[in-house]
Formats: structure tokens, C-alpha cells, sequence
């Protein structure tokens, strides 16, 4: 019998044990009782809002459960649709609404934070004024939750009007009406802010900030307190805007796919030396002759499937395939056969099950989380990994839960094309023409393996939310 004790470091907190310590659960760490609200500051098409939901996908992703609470949506709702002079300061029922909805999302979100699991809020508005800032330190200090300003500063005129094109005209601000109106009305609603906007400054030295500048070319970071801000700050250092795409693969079929067995270090099998030979042409049919740099894992399948791949090439220890444990080697039929009860164990927990000796999803996330921060460093990317890594790479893009990330199914002989947007990252295949067998199996099925089933058929996009 496989099974496990509770993993506690990685365990959610209970209201119980919140009051002392509280685990952030993804980072493996004890911290103290933390409860951070991000206040994002800047004007408006500054990419506050882009910010804002990439970090709370990370921190997701690492189990820290954290949620957006955009003022501009609580606005919509006394008005929906203002042209610009509603921003003007001079307009005083318009300051009246715009405050109202602060003070609604605010209050939303400490009401929020009354859930011991929830560790992170962000609080997504310009926040332009330093009265408003202290206004929201002081609610956020009588509630015992810490502030972090991060404010994104950019005075590119091109790089401001190309976001409100790409943005702003599709907000639902401007539903119906023609995009070179609402351009027009964007811009003259930042003027409206330009008025009045105060960037952080020393008067707020006691204040935690981090300020962005032109898009990370110059960072300030002010009095960061604890563990959980400097981890925001560091991802938040990490981005960049520059167009690209992620190309993802499984390696070819190996002779352990074959036969059925999980883990080990097998070559590929001829069909997957096939696809190896494919795969440049497949590439470069996406990719077109952009520059790409292909990191692989340290185990020979990878390897071989990236043999004839014409660029630069790294392997990283960090991506090798969940390790299995005692059950490297086995098929699932013999871990049904030997560990049965470790074999429904991980059917009714699959991200948080860990092999004896090996690792869980939980783990892997984990391991993965420096390869995450140097993809969102890097530009044009290809990785040739294995299922479960592959798994936990798609499911930080794609924002895929927990209890469905470890169920994917992603055939072999398939190249996965990632383009990051604006608020949502939009994902191509290309299958290559070699059948291989599915390596898939479905939660609660029996453990058979049918050696010579084509890769499988259910659509990867289909199973997530
Ligand atoms: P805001 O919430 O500040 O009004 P959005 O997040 O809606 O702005 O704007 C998204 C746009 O901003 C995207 O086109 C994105 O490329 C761009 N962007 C992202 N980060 C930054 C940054 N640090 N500075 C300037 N523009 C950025
Ligand atoms: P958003 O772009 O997120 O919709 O345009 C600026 C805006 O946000 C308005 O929609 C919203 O009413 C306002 O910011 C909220 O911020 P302030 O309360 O700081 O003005
Ligand atoms: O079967 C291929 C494989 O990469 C194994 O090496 C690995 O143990 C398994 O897939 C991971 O997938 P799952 O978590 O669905 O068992």
C-alpha cells in the first residue's frame, strides 16, 4: 500500500489554523497570516487590467487563491455605458458614482477576505489620486490586510493609442458604437485623468509599491514586507508584452508508450522517430523562420524527438515527467493489480496524489514554476516534454482547474501552439500523420492497455472550462 499521509505543508488552511500561520499552499512555505490586497494604479490602457488576471492565473495555478475586483465592472452598473466627460473631476455626480463603486468593490472585497482561504485580492481601478490611495490603505489597515501598490506608468503615446485599439473599443463601454468613436472618446478620457493623476511619490514612502515603468524597463520597488509580496513583485518583474507564441509537444511515441508503461527512459519507438523527423516541417508550417530556442527534458525521448529540430536546444531537469516512484517501470493494469488502493487513491485525487517515492501534480507545478517565470521572460518558444508536464505548462496558459488539469487528454504526435493576448491566450494543433497508440486514461476506467489504439480523439479544448 502506497498511500500517504496528508501532505501537510501542502495542505489548505481551516479557519482554525489561519489565526497563527497560514500555508501558501503552491509555494511549499509556511507564511505568516497574510492577506495582501494589490491595489493596481495607473492611467487608464496601462495594462492594469492584463496585470491584474496574469497574476491571479499564477497564483492559481501555485494554489494561493486570489480574485480581481475590477471598479470599472461595479461602475458599469450605475453607468454603463459614460462618454468622457463623465471622468472629468469637475463633474460631480460622476465623482459621486465613480466613488460609490470603489466603495462597493472594497467592500466586496473584504467581505472576500473573511474566507481563511482566500489570500489575495487585487483591486483593479486607476486609483489615480493619492487621496484615494489613503483612502484605501486606511479601510485595508483597520481590516488587518496589507497593501501592495503596483503601479504601471507609460507615456508612449503609440504604444497607449495601439492598446486602446486593441482593448479598449471592444469594451462593453462602447458596445455599438463605431471603434474610431470610442478611440477618440478613450483618449479624451485619459486626458480627463491626466488632470488629476498623481504617480507615487515620497509622500507615500511609508506606502509597500512597486512601479512599473515603460513597460519594466525601470523598476521601483518600496518597503516590500513579506515573502508572498516579493513572490507578486518577482513575477510582475518577469513580464514583458512583446508578441510571441509557445509551441508545446509531447515526444514522439516511446517503446514504454508501447508496451504500456509509465515513467522510465525508453527511446522511441519507429513511429515516434517518425514524428520526430516531421516535427521540423510541422514547426516551421507555425512558426514560419522566426527564431525559436527548443528546450527539452533530460530524458532520451525528448531528446530524440528534438533531434532534427534546426535550433538552438536546452534541456532542463525540470522538465522530466512526473516521477513515478515504485511505480516507475509498471503499467497502470500491474499498479491496479499491486497498489490497488493506491491506484482509486489517485483516481479520487490525481493532482494531490503522490507515488511513493515519486511525485504528485502538486510537486511537479512546483518544479515548474522557474520554467514558468523564464517562458514569461522569453520570447519564441519550443518544449518538448512529457504528459503530466505538458499538462501542468497548458494548464498555467490556459487557467485549467486543478481537478481537471490532470485528466487532459493530449495525444502524442501533436504540436500545441500558445499565443498569449490580451486577456486570454489562444491555442492551434497541428497533428502530424503518424498514428500512435493513446496513452490516455479516463478517471474511473479500468486499467487496460490497448496496445495499437490510435492517439486519442477527444479534444483536449473540449475538457477545459
Ligand atoms: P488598463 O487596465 O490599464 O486600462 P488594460 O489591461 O485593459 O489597461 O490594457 C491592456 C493592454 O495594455 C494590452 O494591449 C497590453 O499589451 C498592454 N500592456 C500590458 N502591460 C503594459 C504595461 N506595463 N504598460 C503599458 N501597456 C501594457
Ligand atoms: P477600466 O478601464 O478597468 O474599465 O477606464 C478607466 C476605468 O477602468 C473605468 O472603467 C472605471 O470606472 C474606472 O477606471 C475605475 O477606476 P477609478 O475609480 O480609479 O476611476
Ligand atoms: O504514459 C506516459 C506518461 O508520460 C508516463 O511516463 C507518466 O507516468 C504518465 O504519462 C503521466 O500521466 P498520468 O498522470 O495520466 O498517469
Amino acid at each position: 500500500n502506497l498511500s500517504q499521509a496528508p501532505q501537510g505543508d501542502f495542505m489548505r488552511p481551516t479557519a482554525r489554523t489561519r489565526a497563527r500561520s497560514r500555508s501558501a499552499n503552491g509555494v511549499g512555505v509556511q507564511v505568516e497570516d497574510t492577506r495582501i490586497c494589490v491595489v493596481m494604479v495607473g492611467l487608464p490602457a496601462r495594462g492594469k487590467s492584463l496585470i491584474a488576471q496574469k497574476v491571479v492565473r499564477y497564483l492559481g495555478w501555485l494554489s494561493i487563491t486570489a480574485k480581481c475586483f475590477n471598479v470599472g465592472s461595479y461602475r458599469r452598473t450605475n453607468t454603463p455605458q459614460p462618454s468622457a466627460s463623465f471622468f472629468d473631476f469637475t463633474n460631480k455626480e460622476g465623482e459621486r458614482l465613480r466613488k460609490a463603486a470603489a466603495e462597493a468593490a472594497v467592500t466586496d472585497m473584504i467581505k472576500w477576505f473573511k474566507s481563511p482561504n482566500n489570500i489575495i485580492a487585487i483591486l483593479d481601478a486607476t486609483n489615480s489620486t493619492k487621496s484615494r490611495r489613503r483612502w484605501i490603505k486606511d479601510r485595508c489597515d483597520s481590516e488587518g490586510i496589507e497593501t501592495l501598490f503596483v503601479e504601471s506608468k507609460c507615456d508612449d503615446e503609440d504604444l497607449i493609442m495601439a492598446n486602446i485599439k486593441e482593448v479598449k473599443t471592444t469594451s462593453p463601454d462602447y458596445q455599438g458604437q463605431d471603434p474610431e468613436e470610442a478611440a477618440k472618446d478613450f483618449r479624451e478620457r485619459i486626458r480627463m485623468y491626466e488632470r488629476v493623476y498623481e504617480t507615487l511619490d515620497e509622500d507615500e514612502e511609508d506606502m509597500t509599491y512597486c512601479k512599473i515603468i515603460d513597460v519594466g524597463s525601470q523598476v521601483i520597488v518600496n518597503r516590500i514586507q513579506d515573502y508572498l509580496q516579493s513572490r507578486v513583485v518577482y513575477y510582475l518583474m518577469n513580464l514583458h508584452i512583446k508578441p510571441r507564441s509557445i509551441w508545446i509537444s509531447r515526444h514522439g511515441e516511446s517503446m514504454y508508450n508501447l508496451s504500456g508503461q509509465i515513467g522510465g527512459d525508453a527511446d522511441l519507438s519507429a513511429r515516434g522517430q517518425q514524428y520526430a523527423k516531421m516535427l521540423p516541417e510541422l514547426v516551421s508550417k507555425s512558426a514560419g523562420d522566426r527564431p525559436l530556442t527548443v528546450w527539452t527534458s533530460t530524458l532520451k525521448r525528448t531528446a530524440q524527438t528534438a533531434k532534427y529540430l534546426p535550433y538552438e536546444k536546452l534541456s532542463w531537469k525540470a522538465l522530466d515527467e512526473l516521477d513515478s516512484g515504485v511505480c516507475d517501470g509498471l503499467t497502470y493494469a500491474e499498479i491496479e493489480k499491486e497498489y490497488p488502493q493506491d491506484f482509486k487513491a489517485r483516481d479520487a485525487d490525481k493532482y494531490n496524489y503522490r507515488y511513493l517515492g515519486g511525485e504528485s501534480y502538486r510537486d511537479v507545478v512546483i518544479r515548474l514554476e522557474p520554467i514558468i517565470m523564464e517562458l514569461e521572460r522569453s520570447e519564441n518558444i519550443l518544449i518538448v516534454t512529457h504528459q503530466a508536464v505538458l499538462r501542468c505548462i497548458y494548464a498555467y496558459f490556459m487557467g485549467t482547474q486543478q481537478e481537471q488539469s490532470p485528466w487532459m487528454e493530449v495525444p502524442l504526435h501533436t504540436l500545441i501552439r500558445l499565443t498569449p493576448r490580451a486577456y486570454m491566450t489562444e491555442e492551434e494543433r497541428y497533428r502530424a500523420d503518424v498514428p500512435a497508440v493513446s496513452t490516455w486514461r479516463e478517471k474511473g476506467s479500468k486499467a487496460v492497455h490497448a496496445e495499437g489504439t490510435p492517439a486519442g480523439t477527444p479534444d483536449l479544448r473540449g475538457m477545459v472550462k
